[in-house]
């Protein structure tokens, strides 16, 4: 790590599922359930045991990891690749659409700091796990027109072969914004996306938990809070240096982005 300059973050970089919304739940998992009837098949992933696959990043990982722990008995097509890889694609299917219903907001605080950065002209990016249509369907159906454009780049999916915990999509991100990872901030819901993150070698990190997060291992992050605070819903604090007013906001992270690293 180089000695960091007194200064602002150049960029900040969000991970989707659980950090800009809370999509697992009642998205994605719905989503794949959803698929799963339509192919005609008996599976069903109910509230604690996606939370359970989830310890797997990635749709199509997802499903293999299933097959091979929690339905055992299942006989595996011939053609067994395509058949995860069609499977996954309906669940997109499913997915999106939940997404154009407008099924899941967006966290609290996240429009009120994408706004303040883009005011302020910090650079936006994303670093996900999920399929790219999912992170367009989620932004679209959440954020004013044109809100895509926001992020000057979009790390998604299969673009990197090894998805989190292990850190190549920020690399990948830090890349293409060509800038290093003491340059940015990263924010992020679940203990592996943390560990993503710190692993490419990013010494800012903002976790905000949820249902299914609380309770995991945040080795590395900054601050942990439950959401990033908004005016009448205030960020509490579980570790870290708790926000004045109880708000995510730029001067919060100008202060933890120098005193990090
Ligand atoms: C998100 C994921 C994804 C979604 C499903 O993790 O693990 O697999 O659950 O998306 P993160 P796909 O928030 O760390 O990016 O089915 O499109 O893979
Ligand atoms: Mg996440």
């Amino acid at each position: 790590m180089g000695v960091k300059l007194m200064g602002d973050p150049q960029a900040l970089v969000f991970d989707v599922d659980g950090t800009l919304a809370d999509t697992e739940r009642d998205g994605h998992r719905v989503a794949f359930n959803r698929a799963f009837q339509q192919a005609g098949l008996d599976w069903y992933w109910d509230v604690p045991l996606y939370g359970a696959l989830l310890s797997v990043t990635g749709g199509k990982e997802r499903i293999r990891h299933y097959l091979e722990h929690y339905n055992t008995a299942f006989a595996k097509p011939a053609d067994f690749s395509d058949f995860v890889a069609d499977l996954h694609k309906q669940k997109t299917d499913h997915y999106m659409a939940l997404m154009a219903e407008g099924a899941i907001p967006l966290r609290p605080g996240v429009a009120r700091l994408l706004d303040e950065a883009r005011a302020a002209g910090w650079r936006l990016a994303i670093a996900t796990t999920t399929t790219p249509q999912n992170v367009s369907a989620l932004i679209e159906s959440t954020l004013p027109n044109g809100a895509m454009d926001w992020f000057e780049v979009v790390g998604a999916g299969d673009i990197v072969p090894s998805k989190k915990p292990a850190p190549d999509i920020f690399t990948w991100v830090l890349e293409k914004l060509a800038l290093a990872p003491d340059q940015v901030v990263a924010f992020e819901d679940s203990g592996h996306g943390v560990r993503s993150a710190f692993d490419a070698g990013i010494r800012s990190i903002v976790v905000t938990l949820n249902g299914y997060t609380a309770e995991q291992d945040f080795a590395g992050a900054s601050v942990v809070l439950d959401n990033l605070g908004e005016p009448g819903v205030p960020a509490a604090c579980r570790s870290g240096p708790a926000p004045a007013n109880h708000l995510v906001d730029l001067s919060y992270l100008r202060k933890l982005f120098q005193t990090d690293g």
